[in-house]
C-alpha cells in the first residue's frame, strides 16, 4: 500500500497532467497575443499594447538583472558585508523620479488613441445597438431597418451530440451589416440588465447599460465577417449571445439594406391583412416552435414554462393572452416580452395557434391588428 503522503503526491501529478492535458491538445490553435484588428484604432491599441510590453520587459530585464547579479556578487559564502546607511536622499529621489517619468512618458501614446476611440463625432451611419437577455438587437437610425441576431449553433453541437463547428457559438441567424470606409457609429444601450458589446477586431468594447446611450465608432476599409460576445457576465446564456459582423462594400450595403428595408414595408402592410384561420394555425406552428416550444414543449407539454396544452390563459380570454405574450410575465423574466421582439404577424399567428393546437380547440383566432389595437391600447 502506498503512504497517504505518496499518494496526495501520486494524485496531485494525476491532477496536474489532467489539468494541463487540454491545453497541451489545443496548443495549436493559440494565439497568446491580442488581435491587431482590421481598423486604424486597432491596430493603434495594439501598438500601445505592444510599446508598454516591451517597456515593461526592459525594466523587469534591468531590475531582476540587478537583483540577480548582486545578490550572485555579494553572497555570503564569498564574505560579503551588507553596508548599512539609511535615508538617503538621492536615492529617493531617484526612485520616485524615474517611475513618475515612466509613467508619464506611457500616457502620452494612451492618451491621444483614448481620445481617438471616443471621438465618435460626424458618423456617416447610427446604429442602435440594444442588448437582451440573450440576444442583440439592432436599430439602423433614420429608417425602417431593426431586427434581433439570434446565436444560430445548432442545440445538438452545445448538448456535444454533434461534432462543433467551426464558429461554435460565434455564429448568428442575422448579421450586423456595415459598409467598408464609412464611419459608423454604434449607440450602445440594454433592456434588462448590462451587457457588453465587443468585437476585438474593430477594437470596440462598450458596455451595454440599461437607462444609458454608450458611443463607439468605427471605420473598416476591409471587407471581411468579425466576430465577438458579449463581455459582461448577464445571466445564465451569457456566452450565448454572439456578435458577428459583415463588413461588404458600400454597393452590397445600399442592396442588403433595400432588401431589409423592403421586408420592413412588407410586415408593416401585411399588419393591416386578415388572415384566414388556416395561414395564421399554420404559420403560428412553426413560429412556435422557433420561438417558444424550447420552454413550453414542442407538444405543448411544458417544461421551463407551464404547458400550453390546457393552459388557464390559453384557453381562457383572449386578452390574458395578448397580455403575457405581448408584455411578459410580471412574475418571471424567463417568459420575455415578445411584443418588442416579435411582429404583429408572427405574434397573431403563434397566439392562434396556442389556442388551437394540443386540444385547446379554442375555434378563435387573433389578427395582425388585434395585436396592433392592443399595443396602442397599453
Ligand atoms: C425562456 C423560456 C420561455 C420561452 C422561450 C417562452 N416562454 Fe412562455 N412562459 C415561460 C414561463 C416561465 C411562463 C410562466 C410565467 C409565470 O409563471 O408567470 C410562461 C408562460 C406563458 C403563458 C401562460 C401560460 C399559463 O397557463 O400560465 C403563455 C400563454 C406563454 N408563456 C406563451 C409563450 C409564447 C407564445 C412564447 C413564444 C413566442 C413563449 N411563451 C416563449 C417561459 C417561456
Ligand atoms: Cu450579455
Amino acid at each position: 500500500m502506498l503512504s497517504n503522503s505518496k499518494r496526495s503526491l501520486v494524485l496531485s501529478v494525476v491532477v496536474g497532467i489532467l489539468a494541463v492535458m487540454p491545453v497541451l491538445a489545443s496548443a495549436g490553435e493559440w494565439q497568446y497575443n491580442m488581435t491587431e484588428g482590421v481598423t486604424s484604432i486597432s491596430k493603434d491599441v495594439y501598438d500601445l499594447h505592444m510599446l508598454i510590453f516591451y517597456i515593461c520587459c526592459v525594466i523587469g530585464i534591468l531590475v531582476f538583472g540587478v537583483m540577480f547579479v548582486s545578490m550572485f556578487l555579494h553572497r555570503k559564502s564569498r564574505g560579503a558585508v551588507a553596508s548599512q546607511f539609511h535615508e538617503s536622499l538621492t536615492l529617493e529621489l531617484l526612485w520616485t523620479a524615474v517611475p513618475a517619468i515612466i509613467l508619464i512618458a506611457m500616457a502620452f501614446p494612451a492618451t491621444s488613441t483614448l481620445k481617438d476611440m471616443y471621438d465618435s463625432d460626424d458618423p456617416e451611419i447610427d446604429i442602435l445597438v440594444t442588448g437582451h437577455q440573450w440576444k442583440w438587437r439592432y436599430d439602423y437610425q433614420g429608417t425602417e431597418v431593426s431586427f434581433f441576431s439570434n446565436l444560430s449553433t445548432p442545440s445538438a453541437q452545445i448538448d456535444n451530440e454533434q461534432e462543433k463547428g467551426q464558429h461554435y457559438l460565434l455564429e448568428v441567424d442575422e448579421p450586423l451589416v456595415i459598409p467598408t470606409n464609412t464611419k459608423v457609429r454604434f449607440l450602445v444601450t440594454a433592456a434588462d440588465v448590462i451587457h457588453s458589446w465587443w468585437v476585438p477586431d474593430l477594437a470596440v468594447k462598450r458596455d451595454a447599460i440599461p437607462g444609458y446611450t454608450n458611443a463607439a465608432w468605427t471605420y473598416v476599409e476591409k471587407e471581411g465577417v468579425y466576430r465577438g460576445q458579449c463581455a459582461e457576465l448577464c445571466g445564465k446564456d451569457h456566452g450565448f449571445m454572439p456578435i458577428e459582423v459583415h463588413v461588404v462594400s458600400k454597393a452590397k450595403y445600399a442592396e442588403w439594406l433595400a432588401g431589409k428595408a423592403a421586408q420592413a414595408a412588407e410586415v408593416k402592410a401585411a399588419s393591416s391583412k386578415t388572415f384566414s384561420f388556416d395561414e395564421l394555425y399554420s404559420g403560428g406552428e412553426t413560429l412556435y416552435a422557433t420561438n417558444c416550444a424550447a420552454c413550453h414543449g414542442g407538444n405543448g407539454e411544458g417544461g421551463v414554462g407551464p404547458a400550453i396544452k390546457g393552459s388557464k390563459i390559453a384557453t381562457g380570454g383572449i386578452t390574458d393572452h395578448l397580455d403575457m405574450v405581448i408584455n411578459g410575465s410580471p412574475n418571471n423574466p424567463m417568459m420575455a416580452a415578445y411584443g418588442e421582439q416579435l411582429d404583429p404577424v408572427s405574434l397573431a399567428k403563434i397566439i392562434t395557434f396556442q389556442r388551437n393546437a394540443f386540444g385547446n380547440n379554442m375555434g378563435d383566432s387573433v389578427q395582425p391588428l388585434d395585436i396592433v389595437t392592443y399595443k396602442q391600447g397599453q
